[in-house]
């Protein structure tokens, strides 16, 4: 066991897991533990990942038999952490975000004493970031009015998959049951600066600049869920809203 552990989320990733970069990855670096998380998946998931962690050193799988979606998978994913762990971190399964990228993260969090310390996808010109078009352009314009009408903390991307965030303030962020489907992140944030305040913010929250981030051709998420999205950042605004 480790003093930290990255948990992976996955509904129905049996054909995008790539199991040759996890092994490969864990077995050079024994940094961190992983947790996979097969969130009711109705392909075969389940046996992908059993195979992978009878493989893999510091694995281990939390299988739930109904779906309940990415945000309520990694909350109770979270809950269910040992106390000794320093760090708790989560990462897409389809490693758009690679295991090195997150390692580098943790790394960061550690040697800069940050407790939540966000991936960023800004496309600069040493850095490989893909993504597709509309994407990039669709996920700036959701990025822009989260920062301005809801976080007010200046932070450029909170949607990235990869996040490392110490495990005291997580037990207290990750508590209460999300308001949203896709925006957890965003609550995470805005828990963050509504129970310590703005100053705490500045102080424990770095945002890091990714050196790689390629998108990966399929999502899970649904085209309805995407044009709710004005509507669910309104809620955000009301629930989160603070006098700053
Ligand atoms: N636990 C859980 N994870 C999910 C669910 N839907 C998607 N995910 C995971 O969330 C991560 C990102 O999903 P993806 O479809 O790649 O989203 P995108 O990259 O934002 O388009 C992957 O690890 C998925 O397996 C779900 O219903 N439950
Ligand atoms: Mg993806």
């Amino acid at each position: 066991m480790t003093d930290s552990c990255i948990i992976i989320p996955c509904y129905n990733e049996a054909n995008r897991l790539n199991i040759e970069a996890y092994k490969t990855f864990q077995k050079q670096n024994k940094s961190f533990d992983l947790l996979f998380v097969n969130d009711g998946s109705t392909d075969n998931t389940l046996s992908v990942i059993n195979n992978l962690k009878a493989e893999l050193p510091n694995t281990s799988i939390l299988n739930f038999k109904k779906n309940s979606g990415k945000a309520e998978a990694i909350r109770q994913s979270v809950l269910s952490l040992e106390y000794n762990y320093k760090y708790i971190g989560y990462l897409d399964a389809d490693l758009s975000t690679p295991l090195s990228e997150i390692l580098r993260l943790l790394n960061i969090a550690k040697t800069e004493n940050k407790r939540f310390v966000l991936g960023s996808r800004i496309k600069v010109l040493d850095a490989s970031i893909k993504r597709k078009v509309y994407r990039h352009f669709f996920g700036r314009l959701v990025a822009t009015f989260i920062d301005s009408l809801v976080l007010k903390l200046e932070i450029y991307d909170t949607q990235c998959g990869a996040k490392i965030i110490n495990r005291e303030l997580a037990a207290s962020i990750f508590k209460e049951e999300f308001k949203t489907k896709w925006l957890f992140d965003v609550e995470l944030l805005a828990r963050t600066k509504k129970g310590f305040g703005i100053a705490y913010c500045k102080n424990n929250i770095l945002e890091v600049p990714l050196n790689q981030w390629h998108d990966t051709e399929d999502t899970r998420i649904l085209f309805i869920d995407f044009l709710k999205t004005p509507f669910v950042l309104i809620k955000l605004y009301y629930y989160y809203k603070q006098n700053d």
